[in-house]
């Protein structure tokens, strides 16, 4: 690894110390870097994906693996491609599979673990809501009890993988308590939409879903999922995975600005010899130091089972904000190739819009990290 992208030469980042992620990043460098463009331009997700990290251990090291530095690991990597294909491994295993792991009945991990693992099966995880991902507890989504059934009532909104989910795990009331239920893609009753005209994060399948009056039999609640501060540490999960993530944009994107400066020549002088250019590259490299020191402090806290969510809170806002400077000043740096879709850089800012808002937003992090610093409450 070259200095450029790990200007701090952290061991622990060094992509060669785990074969799966060598074989994850041979496998993208080989068969999807080339393409995602493309796939972005169309608004589409790479089918082909899921059961080709289902076969690298991908999926499965990330939904029930124990060690956070890999884990993180194989987020940058995949988020080094694009910000819509961790997006997809956000869901499938940060999300709806460890919910599925910590919070479902034996049935129901054996139901759908594996295949969830190995990518032949997709998920979903439907929290949030139209009214507004901020403030989960105003979740209208409910669960009524009739005749030894259970019957889901409620509209989501922004759920990734929507469209090619098998299962769905959704948050709902049931009475005074929030709930998960396991809800099939084609139960009677269930609506997907695709949202489009998205100006970012195209490759990430995203959707709408309508619920009216899906019967569901009682064994598909999650047992152990029984609050809304189990759905909010399912969301630590992706959050974590995001602070590493990131990293894999901002190391491409220092990479492509790099060597684009070296290259042009303006005013009979390679552009990388101006004061005003190397500045900005410092900056880029400043804000990657810093962010890659936070990723690995966060894995060694997560490691030993201390990681705190207002750390997660900290390091998923300072990250992003991070990278997604980080990524404008690359966009800057070439000029009118920045625009261009074969220069990467505008892609991943534009990604970097949305991961500046999901997962919470970076308001409500601030707001997290608020309360942990005074003990005032300033959400509302
Ligand atoms: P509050 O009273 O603070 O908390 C309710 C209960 O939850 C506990 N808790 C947590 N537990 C674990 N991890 C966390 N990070 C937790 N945060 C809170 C808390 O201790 C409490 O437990 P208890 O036992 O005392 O009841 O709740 P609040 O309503 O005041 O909200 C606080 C706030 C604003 C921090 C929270 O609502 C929040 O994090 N809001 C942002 C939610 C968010 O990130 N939404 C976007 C998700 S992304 C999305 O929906 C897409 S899903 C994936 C996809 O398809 O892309």
């Amino acid at each position: 690894m070259s200095s450029l992208v790990n200007p701090l030469d952290i061991g622990e980042l060094g992509s060669g110390e785990f074969p799966m992620v060598t074989g994850l990043a041979k496998y993208l460098q080989e068969n999807v870097s080339d393409n995602i463009a493309d796939y972005y331009e169309r608004g589409e997700f790479p089918a082909d994906l899921p059961k080709a990290l289902g076969g690298l251990g991908v999926l499965r090291e990330v939904t029930l693996g124990n060690n956070p530095f890999l884990v993180g690991q194989i987020f940058r990597e995949i988020e080094r491609v694009d910000s819509g294909l961790r997006s997809f491994v956000s869901v499938q295993c940060s999300l709806a599979g460890h919910a599925i792991a910590d919070y479902g009945s034996e049935e129901q991990k054996k139901q759908w673990l594996d295949s969830l693992c190995s990518g032949e099966s997709i998920a979903a995880f439907a929290l949030t809501e139209p009214q507004g991902g901020s403030d989960p507890s105003n979740m209208q989504t409910n669960i009524e009890q009739k005749g030894g059934k259970l019957i889901l009532n409620g509209h989501k909104y922004w759920v990734t993988n929507g469209p090619s989910a098998d299962v769905m795990v959704v948050w709902a009331k049931l009475g005074e308590k929030t709930r998960a239920i396991l809800v099939p893609k084609d139960a009677p009753g269930v609506n997907v939409r695709t949202i489009k005209h998205k100006l970012s994060m195209r490759v990430s399948q995203s959707s709408e879903v309508l619920f009216t009056d899906v019967q569901l039999d009682p064994s598909a609640l999650l047992p152990g999922a029984n609050s809304l501060g189990k759905a909010l540490a399912c969301l630590n999960q992706a959050r974590f995975g995001i602070t590493w993530g990131v990293l894999g944009a901002m190391e491409d994107c220092l990479q492509v600005a790099t060597e684009f400066v070296q290259n042009r020549i303006l005013f009979k002088k390679p552009l990388a010899s101006f004061q005003l250019t190397q500045n900005k590259l410092y900056q880029m490299s400043r804000n990657l130091a810093g962010a890659q020191l936070l990723a690995v402090q966060l894995a060694k806290l997560k490691g030993s089972e201390n990681l705190k969510p207002f750390q997660i809170s900290l390091g998923k806002q300072s990250n992003v904000e991070a990278a997604l400077s980080t990524a404008r000043a690359a966009r800057e740096l070439l000029g009118g190739t920045g625009i261009l879709s074969e220069s990467r850089v505008m892609r991943h800012a534009c990604n970097l819009e949305t991961v500046h808002t999901y997962e919470g937003t970076s308001d409500i992090h601030k707001l997290i990290v608020g309360l942990e610093l005074t003990g005032e409450n300033a959400f509302g």
